[in-house]
């Protein structure tokens, strides 16, 4: 085990947004491993059957760390170590509040399209999607050309704040097409309590480092040296100009 962690946010880091890992990120894993200098490890926002659906066998063979949902279910070397509830933590009543009040906002909008799927219920988040979730590729990639314009998921955002403001929530636009509904202090800083003792340093990698991005806190945390990458092959350059200097 190496002091010093590199660890990566998944879509538009490891991985162009939603698509499978490529060959040569796979390869460059593997080189970073081999290379004994450091641990390697992954904190997304998905659950993991999407991390694993983007990352396929990778997943399992180069990351000493998995965070999935922001570390609400943690795995060290693919052991389950940490599993956290959103609904056990709300409660069910309030949990349905939550609940009826995105599905009531979300009753009020026209869109170019909208198609199901509009909730998804995860571990310790609620995925919400305006156009929702089983949008097609094409669908997908619209409605975030669309959405850059019309700022839908930000008016939404800026909605439930307002609305949902004594549950003290946390809601992040991460990916393309949805955001990320949890308790304040779930985001992705929630995974270094179980590694911040183990490492002297933790690189972290991310794309949306901006504030309001899902990787904004993660990112400027003092216990993470932050890198921003535009892109996978900018992680690859990043790192690389990393392990040159140890
Ligand atoms: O980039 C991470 C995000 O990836 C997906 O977002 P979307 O489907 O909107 O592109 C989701 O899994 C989201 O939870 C996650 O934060």
């Amino acid at each position: 085990m190496s002091n010093i962690l590199l660890l990566f946010d998944v879509d538009g880091t490891l991985t162009k947004p939603r698509l499978p890992i490529e060959q040569k990120m796979i390869d460059q894993l593997c080189t970073w491993k081999d290379s004994k200098k450091v641990d390697l490890g992954i904190v997304g926002g998905s659950d993991i059957g999407k991390q694993r659906e983007q990352l396929q066998d990778s997943i399992d063979t180069f990351f000493q760390y998995v965070f999935s949902e922001n570390g609400m279910v943690a795995y060290q070397n693919n052991q389950l170590f940490h599993e956290m509830s959103i609904v056990r933590h709300f409660g069910e009543s309030q949990f349905q509040e939550i609940i009826n009040c995105c599905l009531q906002y979300l009753s009020t909008i026209n869109l170019p399209v909208k198609r199901g799927t509009f909730i998804e219920i995860r571990k310790g988040m609620i995925n919400v999607s305006p156009i929702g979730r089983s949008c097609s590729q094409e669908e997908r990639n619209a409605f975030f050309e669309y959405d850059k314009i019309h700022h839908v998921r930000k008016k939404m955002k800026e909605y439930l704040e307002q609305m949902l403001n004594d549950f003290h929530l946390n809601i992040s636009i991460g990916g393309q097409i949805s955001m990320d509904i949890f308790p304040q202090g779930w985001d992705k800083t929630y995974c270094l309590q179980f590694i911040e003792s183990r490492y002297d340093k933790i690189y972290f990698f991310g794309d949306k480092t901006d504030p309001g991005g899902n990787d904004f806190e993660i990112f400027q945390d003092s216990r993470t040296i932050g890198h921003r990458v535009e892109s996978p092959d900018d992680t690859i350059q990043q790192v690389q100009n990393i392990l040159d200097q140890l």
